[in-house]
């Protein structure tokens, strides 16, 4: 059956649906869907990936190969450093940005090396909106409250008590840098409800919050003219014989040649991990995102944690097959798109949890409730012209102008055809241990945004992942240039 026949099932039945009240879980339930159908709990749930691996559980066999490699260091490599710096930080997109302006903001000699180019990273991609309780009705507390909730409550909890309480002055920093947010008619800012959040509190800048927020950051990191290594991968931290972090090596891969970098600290902000596509899943991850810091991390005696858990975004597209994994914002679920079956039923409440609602999509395929494109791709239709009936016309055109631009070259016009979607591993919810400022077990090694883990538990709540860069971002910053000042 083609694409468009298989539309019209969904149009067909939108009336029908429209009565129907969605299922509720109860929360007993919640956790037997997400321990039946979420990939995560299948394949390596409560299990270490250091030691035991159980040899059936693709995630863990793939994290501990991925780790456990060989060095492509060879030891006779001179060491002579071809730059000295104060604070070196590896990572060129939110998280690296705000780590290096906040240290070059304090005096500190700061170099930003990155594999690609400045600005390459998820942080660009990220459309739905940064939490930060700045509504009246909101407070920091409810904040903590809602991402706990969403992470099992496994987060860790001083970390997420300075990531709430950090939020407004990160929103202040950044709208005086010159970020635009989006804006009520009175001129306050405008705040979005998004999944599995008790109040308003999403800040947006339209579909393209994460370009927005980069395109001012790479602007100062460039007009503060901070020392950039561009095209450098990093492929080994450097250490001194107490087992303190002191610099790293990469390869500079434009001039085929190894660089050494002596620093007197260290902030990896090097992202997540899911180009490594764990468990054959596609992904709305860029291709530089393949899991650098937890390696680097690990290899110089770095603790990890949770890092047996990912967050599949339910949104992946499924068609067209150019667009599979990439991500169909969840700013369309909270402005009120539906998910419907191929019975056209609406089986999830939208706005739950991503594991929860990602478990459900992956039920109804495997209970014979998906549909099937011609190429054997199974998914749920994500209906975006309810939107519109809703909300009132023109409420996609106006909300989500990148993803139309991004549909519309393949043909589809969200703002009259529904969407077909399925989950595609979108995030790292664990990764290198860190304290309140950033920093590691490893002396002088900081870590800072989606390379961490503890902050997020096992399911990370929308939108706190851009809150994390800046915050963790800052506070490696700060505390890696006073720690090198103080040297
Ligand atoms: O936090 C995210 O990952 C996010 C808001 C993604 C999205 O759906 O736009």
């Amino acid at each position: 059956m083609d694409i468009h026949a298989l539309q019209q099932i969904v149009h067909q039945t939108r009336d029908a649906r429209r009565k129907q009240t969605i299922p509720k879980f109860a929360p007993a339930d919640r956790d037997q869907l997400i321990h039946k159908y979420h990939p995560d709990y299948r394949t390596s749930a409560y299990r270490s990936i250091r030691f035991g691996p159980n040899k059936n559980d693709k995630t863990v066999v793939e994290l501990a190969a991925l780790l456990e490699g060989d060095s492509s260091i060879s030891e006779s490599l001179d060491l002579t450093p071809h730059y000295t710096t104060d604070v070196l930080v590896v990572g060129g997109g939110g998280a690296g940005c705000a780590a290096a302006l906040h240290a070059y903001g304090t005096g500190a000699k700061v170099i930003l090396a990155t594999k690609l180019r400045l600005g390459d990273s998820n942080s660009v991609m990220a459309q739905g909106g940064m939490q930060i309780s700045v509504a009246p009705e909101d407070s920091p507390v409810t904040h903590f409250l809602d991402t706990l909730k969403g992470g099992h409550m496994q987060n860790d909890h001083e970390l997420l008590k300075v990531m709430v309480e950090d939020g407004p002055s990160i929103a202040k920093w950044l709208i005086e840098l010159g970020v635009l947010f989006d804006r009520q008619a009175d001129g306050n800012l405008h705040v979005k409800k998004g999944g599995g959040s008790s109040k308003p509190r999403l800040l947006t800048c339209s579909d393209y919050t994460g370009l927005e927020i980069m395109r001012v950051l790479k602007d100062e990191v460039l007009n503060q003219k901070i020392q950039l290594l561009e095209f450098c991968a990093a492929v080994e931290l450097l250490s001194d014989d107490n087992g303190h972090c002191t610099g790293a090596i990469f390869k500079d891969l434009d001039n085929h040649r190894q660089v050494v970098v002596a620093a007197k600290s260290v902030i990896l902000a090097t992202g997540g991990i899911g180009r490594l596509h764990i468990q054959g899943f596609p992904t709305s991850n860029h291709y530089g995102a393949t899991g650098d810091g937890l390696c680097l991390s690990y290899r110089i005696g770095a603790k990890l944690d949770h890092i047996d858990t990912f967050q599949y975004h339910p949104s992946g597209a499924v068609y067209p097959e150019q667009l599979i994994g990439a991500l169909v914002t969840e700013g369309i679920r909270s402005e009120g798109g539906h998910l419907v079956n191929a019975k056209g039923e609406r089986f999830v409440n939208e706005l739950d949890t991503r594991d929860v609602v990602s478990s459900s999509i992956i039920r109804e395929c495997e209970e014979g409730r998906g549909i099937r494109t011609m190429s054997g791709r199974v998914g749920v239709w994500l209906d975006t012209p309810l939107l519109d009936a809703e909300h009132g016309p023109g409420t996609v055109e106006k909300h989500f102008p990148a993803m139309m631009m991004q549909f519309e070259r393949f043909g589809i016009d969200i703002s009259k055809d529904p969407v077909l979607i399925y989950p595609t591993l979108h995030y790292q919810n664990g990764g290198v241990k860190i304290d309140a400022n950033s920093e590691t077990n490893v002396k002088n090694l900081f870590v800072a945004g989606e390379a961490s883990g503890g902050l997020h538990g096992r399911n990370r709540l929308m939108g706190n992942s851009l809150l994390d860069l800046m915050v963790f971002g800052k506070r490696s910053g700060l505390t890696a240039a006073s720690r090198a000042g103080s040297m």
